[in-house]
């Protein structure tokens, strides 16, 4: 009885730091700015074939239009209301992809934009992605309903009623970020209006949230509210199930505010994994692959337990929020395929893999002035649809990175390894790098300008096996590069260092 009672307490207490996911499934997609009907789809033809355990979609709330720029992919950081009303579809469409993709067990997580509500300078009127009235300068958003009562501009200091010092912690969370109107979290009836959004979203039957913005809320309000969240819908979550929760907290040192203050709520965004290991591959700083060797922990990033990890994100691949120049994205296709096969080898941290859509840079004094493009629009502004190639690939500028084959690969890899620690790690003392995952899998690394011709103990069992980076195992065949492990468990590798992708990955289920 004891035990038991133990048992359900750790259950609770570790609960929101769980995804919920699907046995055998590890890796989450951010399937930035789609449209829900193409969501739907995509669960059921690829993330659930291949092993994909659940999705992060844009803000479903409704939010202010912005026409200057031309419908900016920010606007939906810009709440008008709760209502699930966006350019990625109305609330039957919401319910219609849960509905799919909680079928075949990819589950959906929301992108929950709960501190704030439109800019200060939005104006008034219908001009929302429901027709919901709203005024900005008087603070007045009768959908909701919220009143001037409602936000923070009494509490917040500076003379421009905007953060001005990320030093100060009572200015980053009581002022406005960027002008948006603050909301006063400490409101019980405040509170009381986010819970009811979310909860509604948990009955629809969402698995969890990342929170927008949670440095600039109070840790303690952030935790009333997740006190009052129901548990998730017992039609596809086992009974008392929470709510998978990560906040969004941008912590690279250095400011008043750290990412430890959140532990205690859920998981939180770490935003020096994808800044760190974007100097490693791309070699700056004098960085290089062999110091990964205590990567995680040993590398000042946050508990395991604790880590949201990614390589990009919606905002720092174009150079908003916080990771810099060093960050890699489909823009540098070959650099970022290693990186985001390196992350989904490695078992530190809750992975996720992004996927983008398509826009022209241009780069005025190192800023890029096309930063606020928003996705594929036909000519009536409506966001266009994901379509899919023979190939495979996507159409309409949609980019697909998680289509990528290296890359649904290396989450089937990370699948496939999960449970199993880092073992055989092997280095140069340079840029080439092996390690496995137990007697799961195997990866190595040559990013190196010299060609690479090693043989290395691998833990895995005598066979050949298929290398799940240059092709992949279909049916009996191999497409790619087969690689020979012996009866000691030592496998030779040869990587040219102008090979497409200088790396290659092996795994118990592409043995031949
Ligand atoms: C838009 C316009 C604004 C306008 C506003 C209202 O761009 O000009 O005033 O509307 O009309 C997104 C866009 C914003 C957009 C907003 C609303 O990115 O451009 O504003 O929608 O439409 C901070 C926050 C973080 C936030 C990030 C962008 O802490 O929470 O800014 N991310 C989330 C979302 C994001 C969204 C919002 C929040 C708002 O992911 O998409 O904004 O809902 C430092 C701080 C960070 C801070 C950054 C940027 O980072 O640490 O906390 O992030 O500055 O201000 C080095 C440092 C690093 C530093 C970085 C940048 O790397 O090490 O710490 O430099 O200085």
């Amino acid at each position: 009885m004891k035990l038991l009672l133990l048992l359900l307490l750790s259950g609770l207490c570790s609960a929101q730091y769980n995804p919920n996911y699907r046995s055998g499934r590890t890796t989450m997609v951010h399937l930035f700015e789609w449209r829900w009907a193409d969501i739907a789809a995509e669960c059921e033809r690829y993330l659930a074939p291949n092993g994909f355990a659940g999705v992060q979609v844009s803000p479903p709330n409704e939010n202010l239009i912005i026409t200057s720029p031309n419908r900016p992919w920010w606007e939906r950081y810009q709440p008008i209301s709760y209502k699930i009303c966006t350019r990625s579809g109305n609330e039957q469409q919401f319910r219609d992809m849960v509905t799919r993709c909680n079928n075949v067990g990819v589950f959906i997580y929301v992108d929950a934009v709960i501190n704030h509500m439109c800019g200060a300078g939005g104006g008034s009127g219908t001009r929302s992605t429901c027709g919901s009235n709203y005024n900005a300068g008087s603070r007045d958003f009768p959908a909701v309903p919220y009143s001037n009562l409602d936000f923070n501009d009494g509490k917040c200091k500076t003379a421009s009623g905007n953060i001005e010092n990320y030093g100060d912690v009572y200015q980053v969370r009581d002022c406005r970020l960027v002008s948006l109107l603050d909301l006063a979290l400490e409101k019980d009836y405040v509170r009381g209006k986010i819970a009811d959004y979310l909860n509604n979203l948990i009955s629809i039957g969402v698995a969890g949230f990342r929170f927008d913005a949670s440095k600039h809320m109070w840790p303690g309000d952030i935790k009333t509210i997740i006190n009052r969240l129901n548990n998730l819908n017992t039609q596809w979550f086992h009974g008392g199930s929470r709510p998978f929760i990560f906040q969004e907290v941008i912590d690279l040192g250095g400011e008043a505010i750290s990412a430890n203050e959140y532990y205690g709520n859920g998981r939180v965004t770490e935003f020096k994994y994808g800044a760190k290991l974007g100097n490693v591959i791309r070699k700056w700083n004098g960085e290089r692959m062999s110091y990964l060797r205590n990567w995680g922990e040993g590398w000042g990033l946050m508990p395991n337990d604790r880590a949201l990890v990614f390589v990009d994100n919606h905002d720092n691949q174009r150079g908003h929020g916080a990771g810099g120049a060093s960050i890699l994205t489909f823009f540098d296709a070959r650099l970022y395929k290693m990186g985001v096969g390196f992350m989904l080898a490695h078992p530190y941290g809750s992975a996720r893999v992004m996927s983008s859509y398509r826009w022209t840079r241009n780069f005025v004094n190192g800023q890029d002035v096309n930063d606020w493009i928003g996705p594929p629009i036909n000519s009536d502004g409506s966001t266009k649809s994901v379509t899919i190639n023979a190939d495979s690939t996507c159409g309409n500028d949609w980019v697909c990175e998680h289509r990528w084959r290296q890359i649904k690969n290396m989450v089937i890899f990370r699948n496939t390894v999960d449970g199993q620690g880092l073992t055989n790690w092997w280095e140069n003392g340079g840029n080439q790098i092996a390690f496995g995952r137990g007697n799961r899998g195997f990866i190595i690394f040559n990013n190196e300008s010299s060609n690479m011709d090693v043989t290395l103990n691998t833990g895995l069992s005598a066979g050949t096996y298929c290398d799940v980076i240059s092709g992949q195992k279909e049916g009996t065949r191999c497409t790619g590069t087969q690689i020979t492990v012996s009866s000691s468990g030592s496998a030779r590798f040869t990587i040219s260092s102008s090979a497409d992708d200088p790396f290659i990955a092996i795994h118990v289920n592409a043995k031949l």
